[in-house]
């Protein structure tokens, strides 16, 4: 087992979380990725997927941007066209790597469609053998929507972050602790600022009852923002509710936050970044771990074209730089 003092696991997570830089989300399920490639005309396959995660991983300088890439396990095991491995060519690149380890999701019986996310059978030996293959960090991301998220669905999802949490630490392992409220629908702020609260609320009580040194995680909550169907609010509104809820929910020793994008525009979720960094009481470093606002624009640039690689690179390269900007260099 790769034990790590807590200190050695706390400077990972301020590494992942602080000096302008962000963590990329790259670990879409195969059926995600396969359905966003062929969404752009590219058939899916595993060679046009690892093709796709090496243009983005090999962008020329992504690491004055990008501290951490989270992988899914296809990639993981791949190696680069030059036969790296993915995650020795991350180390190589000043990147850290890092591995999604959750299964996804299925419906709790009796909760109204809540969900409930699996992958802790094994747990253990999946970490231990992801660390020894350089993982530097771990991703598990339990999802809540507005209109089904009930007391238990909360505590049930918060249990098993705990669970994988006190895992990770076990094996060397930074984890990134992923409660996201969806931001489909047309609900209002206040309804996304209550489900996250439940939602986070859930997750530190599991988290302090299982023992996990905050210390050592990141959390990657979504914004609290009224619904993609719902009339938008200024971000600075945005971020004001945001930091209520974490304020509210976070404790101080965390790490540092590192929020998902949720689907909404890149522009938006680095606006509302911007303004949250803005607010000088946060006690935890704030930056990015966005999927889509970071790649959504690349993948429709390359459209599985040789020739479109370094254009692809090029938009990959400036959203991260968007999203570096609005955190606090600084910090
Ligand atoms: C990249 O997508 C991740 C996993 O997707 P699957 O549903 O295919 O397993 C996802 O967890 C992602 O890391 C986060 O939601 C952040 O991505 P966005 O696009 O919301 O910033």
């Amino acid at each position: 087992m790769t034990t790590l003092p807590a200190t050695a696991l706390a400077d990972i997570a301020k590494q992942l979380t602080s000096g302008g830089r962000g963590i990329l989300a790259a670990d879409e399920s195969i059926t995600t990725m396969s359905s966003r490639l062929e969404q752009e005309g590219v058939p899916a396959s595993a060679t046009t997927r690892r093709d796709y995660r090496e243009l983005l991983l090999t962008a020329d300088g992504l690491s004055a941007t990008i501290s951490g890439i989270i992988l899914c396990d296809e990639t993981f095991g791949q190696d680069l066209a030059d036969g790296r491995p993915f995650p020795v060519a991350a180390r190589e690149l000043g990147i850290l790597p890092g591995i999604k380890v959750d299964t996804g999701t299925t419906p709790l019986p009796g909760q109204n469609g809540a969900l409930i996310t699996e992958g802790l059978d094994r747990l253990g030996a999946r970490l231990a053998s992801y660390a020894d293959r350089g993982a530097a960090f771990g991703k598990w991301r339990a999802v809540f929507d507005v209109h089904t998220i009930t007391p238990y669905a909360a505590r049930a999802n918060g249990q098993a972050l705990a669970r994988y949490a006190a895992l990770c630490h076990q094996h060397g392992i930074v984890p990134i602790v992923e409660p996201e409220v969806l931001c489909t629908g047309d609900h209002d702020l206040a309804g996304s600022a209550n489900a996250t609260a439940l939602a986070l609320s859930s997750l530190f009580e599991a988290l302090i009852d299982a023992g996990v040194d905050l210390t050592g995680i990141v959390l990657k909550p979504n914004f609290v923002t009224p619904g993609l169907d719902a009339a938008p609010v200024a971000p600075t509104e945005v971020a004001a509710a945001t930091f209520a809820v974490l304020r509210d929910q976070v404790p101080a020793e965390v790490a540092g936050i590192a929020f998902l994008s949720g689907g909404h525009p890149t522009a938006d979720v680095c606006e509302f970044l911007s303004a949250l960094t803005a607010i000088d009481e946060r006690p935890w470093p704030v930056t990015f771990s966005f999927g889509r606002a970071l790649v959504s624009s690349a993948l429709h640039t390359w459209g599985g074209a040789p020739a479109e690689v370094t254009a692809a690179q090029q938009v990959l390269l400036e959203n991260c730089h968007t999203a570096s900007h609005a955190t606090d260099q600084a910090q």
